[in-house]
């Protein structure tokens, strides 16, 4: 069995692959601890271009090392804050209100895509299998095939695949497609993203999908599939209730004085529907009075890309909006929206959703949404929350115990919270084991596993790039 290389735009380090850093990177880690390999992708850092050049630098760690390198800040500009998190992540979360498109953040894109794949050749061998990740890398095989590597690649996306006549509005949309036919295997995270992949393949770039999924497009062919990531949910299940008698859930359970409460979690980011949220929230307390004093909400979501300007402005929105409702609902001893600006340790936080009556978790559109799962995971079976849910999470299609809501209805996701807060325990216990069976039979390890199965076992095919249409 050939290496395993894995590239995304940020490298975990050796240290928190092994801590209680997030399962992503423990799940990639186990893969590349079993088949040897390399961890390849950006330090995170900002360099000088001397530095930058120098690079990549090495650390090894048993069978794997950990190849990183730095950005100058034109790369990082153009590549990381422009045309990846203000053109792309914008406009494949169907906000195209807010997404912006500059030829030049474009070009950067493609050149780092091609310097970071340059510099990754060095430390390729010929029956390597590469695995790259998200849409920060979409040109990255392209770049690849460019200098002849012929190595089996496949793709994860973990974020959402948009329909055609969205992703039309990014102006290089072909290319990028075309870019996405030099792998051998692209993943998505629901039927849905697959989906909207093929229709543009077929009406948009004179493609075609045979039956069994094998697309032909742009001269070259290639496998597509769906590879619902997850948890590992028995250890945070074992995690969370380690978690429970520590001081910090102690000091909450206190100062909750017998209050229902009700958790979310996120990155501060514009997808996640932090604003609807806490307007439904609000629709509670107003159309239930008897909640009012008798119900919190913890909101846990440290800011993220805050110097591109959308991040801003959604920050900015939330805290207006915390604090309007506060406002008007607080007493001397209750504050409704307890809103946490704070990154918390991981085992903190299954801790935290273990004690609250329901998770909250509504994005307006989300690859996968990991919250949701290890939320269910976190739970007492003996006495478990309630999973209220947004239908544009990925993760929706698999979790039919969670009371699904939409998350642009304030009234219909105030009446499953009411629905929620009011279930009988049988109810929540028969809707925790639908949900942890559907955990449990997609594990991290399944999702990792068979899509490295098929990329291994897709024909190596002798062509460069496509040869276009
Ligand atoms: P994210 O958008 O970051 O990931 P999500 O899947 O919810 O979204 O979270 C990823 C991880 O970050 C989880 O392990 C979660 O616990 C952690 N996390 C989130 N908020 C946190 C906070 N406030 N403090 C500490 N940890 C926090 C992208 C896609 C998702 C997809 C994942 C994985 O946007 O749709 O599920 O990748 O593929």
């Amino acid at each position: 069995m050939g290496r395993l290389i894995v590239v995304s735009n940020r490298v975990a380090t050796p240290t928190e692959t092994k801590g209680s850093a997030g399962g992503l990177a423990v799940g990639v880690f186990g893969a590349l601890k079993d088949a040897g390999g390399v961890w390849f992708g950006w330090s995170g850092d900002v360099v000088s271009e001397t530095v930058a050049n120098a690079g990549p630098t090495l650390e090894q760690d048993g069978a794997v090392t950990f190849a990183t390198v730095g950005l100058t800040r034109k790369d990082y500009d153009q590549y990381y804050r422009g045309f990846s998190n203000a053109t792309l992540w914008p406009v494949f979360h169907y906000r195209n209100d807010l997404a912006r498109y500059e030829r030049e953040e474009y070009a950067g894109y493609r050149r780092v895509n091609a310097w970071l794949a340059h510099k990754l050749i060095r430390l390729l061998e010929p029956d390597d299998v590469i695995w790259i990740h998200d849409y920060h890398l979409i040109p990255f095989a392209e770049a690849l095939r460019n200098e002849g590597i012929t190595n089996r690649i496949g793709f994860f996306l973990h974020i959402p695949f948009p329909a055609p006549q969205i992703l039309l509005n990014i102006p290089p949309h072909e290319e990028l497609v075309k870019s996405l036919s030099c792998y051998d295997l692209l993943g998505f995270q629901t039927a849905t993203d697959q989906l909207a992949f093929h229709d543009y393949v077929t009406r948009h770039a004179r493609g075609t999908v045979s039956a069994d999924g094998l697309v032909e497009a742009f001269g070259r062919k290639l496998r597509t599939g769906v590879y619902r990531i997850g948890v590992f949910p028995d250890e945070i299940a074992e995690q969370a209730k380690r978690y429970e008698s520590r001081q910090h859930v102690l000091e909450l359970k206190q100062s909750l004085e017998g209050r229902k409460l009700i958790m979310s979690v996120d990155r501060l980011d514009y997808s996640k529907g932090l604003v609807e949220r806490f307007r439904a929230f609000e629709q509670l307390l107003e159309r239930s009075p008897e909640w009012r004093g008798n119900v919190t909400l913890v909101q846990i979501a440290p800011p993220t890309r805050s110097d591109v300007a959308t991040y801003q402005k959604i920050r900015q929105d939330l805290e207006y909006e915390a604090g309007r409702i506060n406002g008007r609902y607080s007493g001397l001893d209750y504050t409704p929206i307890r809103y946490l600006n704070q990154q918390y340790d991981r085992w903190k936080l299954m801790s935290l959703f273990r004690e609250s009556q329901i998770g909250f978790v509504t994005p307006l559109h989300d690859g996968m949404n990991l919250v949701a799962k290890e939320y269910v995971a976190a739970q007492n079976p003996d006495d478990p929350g309630v999973l209220v849910l947004s239908i544009f999470a990925g993760a929706a299609a698999e979790l039919s115990g969670a009371l699904l809501v939409n998350p642009h209805d304030a009234i219909g996701m105030c009446d499953a919270l009411q629905r929620a807060l009011q279930m009988p325990l049988d109810a929540r216990q028969r809707r925790h084991e639908i949900n942890m069976a559907a955990l449990r039979k997609n594990d991290l390890g399944v999702w990792r596993d068979s899509f490295l199965s098929d990329l291994r076992s897709v024909p190596v095919q002798q062509t460069g790039t496509g040869g276009g249409r």
